[in-house]
């Protein structure tokens, strides 16, 4: 693990942690100069172009809303800088709480004027993930990304409903449907300057909006998860055919200590 006292690693404000602990999520401004940001977005789009997860379901609308690439860590060292870069995991840790290792990183892509957003879910109910009660998300913006380009807005304190399915990120009531209560609470909606990261709690509510410029939207994500995180046994993309046994600890290359 990093500690988050290695030098040249700026140390998060206890109230920004405190408010993290509370809402679910936070916004931790400059993590990455414009320079950096310029060669990691041509690379996330060069990527995309290449290979998509799902790339054979052209007109889905779930590709619609994402243009999706999962794990680019294995496949790009430019992007593996980012997923591991020194800082960012050092804020995910003292976030969290508890050590923690890489669960996977994608590109989250919306196309120009997508007409599509990402609608209100929580993240944990994709994920075969047991024992895991701090996972936390980084959203890194690679532009800017006003509200009209697809920043991406929050529940506070929605991380505190556990034991929710998961929901169709293309359906606007999916999530409401669930929980009907959550429609009627506040949501906060954060611009971010390119550089600057959000992190969210893998239970907190969000929704990003469709993206209606002219450009890209260009976001790499990198979620990581408890150490202590075992294998529930249900399918996904990242541990489909690796042989884990259900309550196995999710450990091994795939999953780096940070
Ligand atoms: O980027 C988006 O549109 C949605 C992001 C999201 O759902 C996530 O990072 O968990």
């Amino acid at each position: 693990m990093q500690p988050a006292t290695a030098p040249n690693v700026r140390p998060l404000p206890a109230d920004l942690v405190a408010g993290y602990r509370r809402d679910g999520f936070c916004v931790v401004r400059g993590l990455l100069s414009a320079d950096a940001c310029a060669e990691y977005r041509a690379e996330c789009l060069r990527l995309c172009e290449e290979n998509d997860l799902l790339r054979n379901q052209p007109g889905s609308k779930y590709r619609a809303a994402l243009i999706q690439r999962v794990n680019v860590w294995r496949d790009s060292p430019v992007i593996a800088r980012l997923t591991l870069h020194r800082q960012l995991c050092a804020w995910a840790t003292a976030l969290a709480g508890e050590p923690l290792r890489l669960w996977h990183d994608h590109i989250l892509a919306k196309a120009p004027r997508n007409g599509a957003p990402t609608e209100f879910h929580q993240d944990q109910p994709y994920w075969p993930h047991r024992d895991s009660a701090q996972p936390i998300s980084a959203w890194i913006a690679l532009q800017d990304v006003p509200v009209e380009r697809g920043c991406m807005s929050f529940i506070p304190g929605s991380q505190r409903l556990t034991g929710l399915g998961s929901t169709d990120l293309t359906d606007a009531g999916g999530l409401f449907a669930l929980r009907p209560e959550l429609a009627m609470e506040p949501r906060v909606t954060i611009p971010l300057r390119a550089g600057d990261v959000t992190f969210h709690h893998g239970r907190t509510a969000h929704r990003a909006n469709a993206n209606d410029t002219d450009e890209y939207r260009v976001a790499h994500t990198v979620i990581y998860m408890p150490r202590t995180t075992t294998y529930s046994g249900t399918g996904h993309c990242i541990t489909d055919g690796q042989n884990f046994a259900t309550g196995q600890v999710l450990s091994g290359e795939l999953f780096p200590e940070i």
